[in-house]
């Protein structure tokens, strides 16, 4: 645990303390212009088709907020490239990794029916990718619309820039004739779609063009590492009508709270005077793991994360004079799920299996700082992933050591349901839940010292990780693996691209 701990500390240290002076000349070149258009949709097809993308991994040094830092890239940008498809469509994304050292991608809130192995988890369903060499994933959209993105998934790797946004498009979108356009905008690390003013107050900021009397879809992506955001547009309410790849019958707000890997889609009217507006990231600092040891207090984080939403004829000239929505905001906690009502929902009513996490923080004998689930850190096992631990070498989920937090879940056509504490409960008042119609997600925030149920259908073999998305909690052992229905994973057929893709180091 003593290195991953110390890496970390290396990778925080390059996003948040800023000792030296810029001396690097701002370079535009790394970043993704492709951000600050509309999307341009693929290509529709009669029959769905194989979406097929490359990445090549890259390290440089980049000042995207005044702040020089040593970046990892795919493609030469930041953020990577918008991977976009049509529903039902296949991914197919090879990755060469020309860094120095290993990565894995996973793609946050793909299903994965029938390739678990291409989840990108290193020592859960795939060994890492490792320096020189290539792995393509491929694996279908089935079922699956809306807003995504994907994400190194090795270390903290993510935070230096291995990250971008995923799209779904749906023909058949119920939205579809309620705008004109289609916007990405991603806040990260005090920046928005990678700009930002960190310690270069000239740096250029993130506009977004509008024409008055238009409406713009926004997908909004929270691809960050540690801290939470509200995302606001000045004088402009947001209609939300996507949740994290669910439609939701649209309802209106003024400030939307995002923590990390949280996406929401809200459709913007350009119905005001023709005007530069701020768009807003307000990082809530009451939310930022507040390690003193992780970050440097004295560090002028820029909490006020600005874009603009530029009207065509704005006389403004990149400077706003727009007020903030005054609402208040309970920082650190999910937007309110009574207003998220799925459009089609059929939720399981109860549960065959229960399982409970108490999350803490402890200690190891040596004294470093772990996250438990039920007492318990994860260990990586980084040479023997656990897919291939099921599945070539017929272990069982009693048969995996305790640092692995594994559970089964062998109930094919059962309900699973996952009840994680912060705190000391052992009962919650099931009256409470609603049953009818609960928002649908993949993401979702524990409440501080409260908990939270989340319920599916056990009926997709593979071995999903359970963990906190905060980059710092799972790096120090946050994390729980689900084996679901192993017998019928064992029946799959792992591919030889990943059969024979074991770790070197
Ligand atoms: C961190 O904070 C704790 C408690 O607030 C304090 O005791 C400790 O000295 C601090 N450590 C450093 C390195 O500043
Ligand atoms: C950030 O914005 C809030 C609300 O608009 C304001 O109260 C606060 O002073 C700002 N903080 C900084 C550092 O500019
Ligand atoms: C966690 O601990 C609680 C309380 O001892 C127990 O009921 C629960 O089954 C444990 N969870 C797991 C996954 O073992
Ligand atoms: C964790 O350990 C503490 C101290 O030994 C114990 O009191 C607590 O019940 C344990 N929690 C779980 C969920 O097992
Ligand atoms: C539980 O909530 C408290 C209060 O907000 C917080 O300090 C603590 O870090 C939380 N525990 C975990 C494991 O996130
Ligand atoms: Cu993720």
């Amino acid at each position: 645990m003593r290195t991953i701990n110390s890496f970390l500390l290396i990778l925080l240290l390059g996003v948040f303390v800023s000792s030296m002076p810029v001396t690097e000349k701002r370079g535009d070149s790394c970043y993704n212009n492709e951000i600050f258009s509309p999307l341009v949709l693929p290509e529709k097809t009669n029959s769905p088709t194989t979406r097929k993308y490359t990445f090549k991994l890259s390290q440089t040094t980049w000042a995207p907020d005044g702040y020089s830092s040593a970046v990892s890239l795919v493609n030469s940008q930041y953020p990577g490239p918008i991977l976009q498809a049509y529903k039902g469509d296949t991914f197919s994304i090879t990755v060469e990794n020309d860094l120095p050292v290993e990565t894995s991608f996973h793609w946050h809130g793909m299903f994965q029916r029938g390739t678990s192995w291409f989840d990108g988890v290193p020592a859960v369903s795939e060994c890492t990718i490792a320096p020189g060499s290539s792995l393509t994933y491929e694996f279908s959209t089935e079922g699956q619309v809306g807003t995504y993105w994907w994400h190194s998934h090795y270390m903290a790797q993510y935070i230096d820039g291995l990250l971008g946004p995923m799209i779904i498009h749906d023909s058949e979108d119920p939205n579809l004739k309620d705008y004109d356009y289609d916007y990405v905008p991603i806040p990260d690390s005090g920046l928005i779609s990678g700009k930002g003013q960190y310690s270069d107050k000239n740096s250029e900021l993130a506009t977004y063009k509008v024409q008055k009397g238009k409406k713009y879809r926004f997908r909004v992506v929270n691809t960050g590492a540690y801290a939470f955001y509200t995302f606001s547009i000045d004088g402009h309410k947001m209609k939300v009508i996507e949740v994290e790849g669910t439609y939701v019958e649209p309802f209106e707000v003024t400030t939307l709270p995002l923590h990390i890997a949280q996406r929401y889609s809200v459709i913007v009217e350009a119905d005001q005077d023709e005007k530069d507006y701020w768009i807003r990231a307000t990082m809530s600092s009451e939310c930022l793991p507040s390690d003193n040891l992780t970050i440097n207090h004295d560090s002028k984080i820029n909490y006020n994360v600005t874009a603009i939403l530029s009207y065509e004829g704005s006389s403004s000239g990149g400077s706003p004079d727009s007020q903030a929505y005054t609402d208040d905001v309970t920082p650190c906690r999910n937007l309110d799920s009574k207003l998220i009502k799925p459009l089609t929902a059929n939720p399981p009513k109860d549960a065959t299996q229960s399982i409970s996490y108490t999350v803490s923080f402890g200690a190891s004998p040596e004294g470093v700082v772990e996250a438990l689930m039920n007492n318990s850190t994860y260990v990586p096992d980084y040479n023997n992933p656990t897919t291939q631990k099921i599945m070539t070498e017929n272990m069982e989920v009693k048969d995996l050591s305790s640092s692995q937090n594994a559970v089964g879940l062998n109930d094919d056509k059962g309900v699973a349901e996952i009840v994680v504490w912060n705190g000391t409960g052992t009962t919650y008042d099931k009256s409470s839940l609603n049953t009818d119609n609960p928002p649908i997600r993949d993401t979702t925030v524990v409440p501080s010292w409260g908990w939270s149920v989340i319920r599916f259908n056990i009926d997709n073999p593979g071995v999903w990780v359970f963990h906190c998305h905060i980059e710092w909690h799972i790096q120090i052992g946050m994390l729980a693996q689900l084996v679901e229905l192993p017998d019928q994973l064992k029946s799959q057929k792992l591919p030889d691209s990943i059969a024979g893709h074991s770790k070197i180091f």
